[in-house]
């Protein structure tokens, strides 16, 4: 048998790639590396949005359109290495949303799963399935897949909080469903506080059934989180790469308060410098307080209170604290745990 002389290979697979195109099918060995490459590949890369730049952008969208032709005014922070996505990782968004005083977003639910994280000003609400929570700087609130919820504002200032959901896990699978609430807010049905009495408190009600996944727990304030993390600094040597590092909880199941994404909180001791550490899962920060910097990919980010920034899968990346630092951050890691695909390396 004679092979194909070495001149017309290229052309003549070629022209074998044209015929089977037109059927579409494509051949596997031009396309094998990119597939199945030897260690993750992401199309994101690491940044960081300061607060003081984000800030002045949010009050003047503020100006120019109302939370309620908005339905939710939110500036996204899009990952610069995947424009157009309305993506912070390959797998999750995060947005600053805005209310101003007197405004309301208008109820409506959706089956991507929504975490807020409060960054500034106090006495908007969000509710949930019927019940308000007054948002405080650091609060963390969770609206689970398919509950209605609006956002108000019958304070007195300015609110901005971090909104983190799972869209693109959500698109991934093409299992969106969305639909308004008839009326602009729901009714209340509970009193405010009311879930937080029957789980917040490592108590639940004696017959309680978990139907889902999702945590029955929907705020998990500050005041708490910062208490209990001022204890484990206090008594507990800090985690070379994460510090004084914790989980959310759902408190009804030991899990994750939503099944697609994660919620951490941790505080960097004063002077803190962490040793480098890489996870499967692209994780987005918000701090909330204390100064310090993020080694991440060969590029130093400053930061402050209120800054954001995000830190791609299987990047390693390292935290120093100059002042006692508390940061926020969310990941996707439940799916990866959920599927087997979670990994890290410190
Ligand atoms: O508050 O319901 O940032 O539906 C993006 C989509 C917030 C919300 C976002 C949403 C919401």
């Amino acid at each position: 048998m004679s092979a194909v002389p070495q001149a017309d290979v290229a052309g003549e697979r070629r022209t074998f790639y044209e015929k089977i195109d037109k059927a579409y099918v494509t051949p596997l060995w031009e396309v094998l590396h990119a597939l199945v490459p030897p260690s993750p590949r992401t199309p994101c890369v690491p940044h960081l949005w300061a607060y003081d730049e984000l800030r002045p952008w949010l009050m003047e969208s503020g100006r120019l359109i109302t939370a309620k032709e908005a339905v939710r005014r939110v500036l996204i922070l899009e990952n610069p290495g995947y424009r157009g996505n309305s993506a912070v990782t390959h797998s999750l968004y995060a947005g600053l949303q805005l209310i101003l005083p007197g405004e309301v977003a208008p109820s409506h639910r959706h089956t991507q799963s929504a975490l807020r994280f409060i960054v500034e000003g106090t006495g908007a609400f969000t509710a949930v399935d019927g019940e308000r929570v007054t948002m405080r700087p650091g609060d963390f609130i969770i609206t689970p897949s398919w509950t209605w919820h609006d956002h108000g504002n019958p304070g007195g200032e300015p609110v901005v909080w971090l909104d983190g959901l799972d869209i693109p896990i959500v698109q991934f699978f093409d299992a969106q469903f969305a639909e308004n609430y008839p009326t602009e807010q729901q009714p209340v049905g509970r009193t405010e506080g009311e879930s937080f009495a029957r789980f917040g408190s490592n108590l639940m009600p004696l017959d309680f059934r978990p139907k889902s996944r999702t945590s029955p727990l929907f705020w998990y304030p500050y005041a708490r989180t910062r208490e209990a993390l001022a204890e484990l600094a206090r008594t507990d040597a800090p985690h070379a790469a994460h510090g004084h590092k914790m989980r959310f909880v759902n408190p009804a199941t030991g899990g994750w308060p939503m099944p697609t994404i994660g919620t951490f909180i941790q505080l960097l001791p004063k002077g803190f410098a962490g040793v480098p550490y890489r996870s499967t899962d692209g994780a987005c920060f918000s701090v909330i307080e204390g100064r310090g910097r993020v080694r991440v990919g060969g590029a130093v980010f400053e930061f402050g209170p209120r800054d954001h920034f995000v830190v791609p899968a299987w990047h390693a990346y390292s935290l120093e604290a100059d002042d006692e630092a508390v940061l926020f951050s969310f990941s996707d890691r439940p799916v990866q745990e959920a599927l087997d695909l979670w990994r890290e390396q410190v």
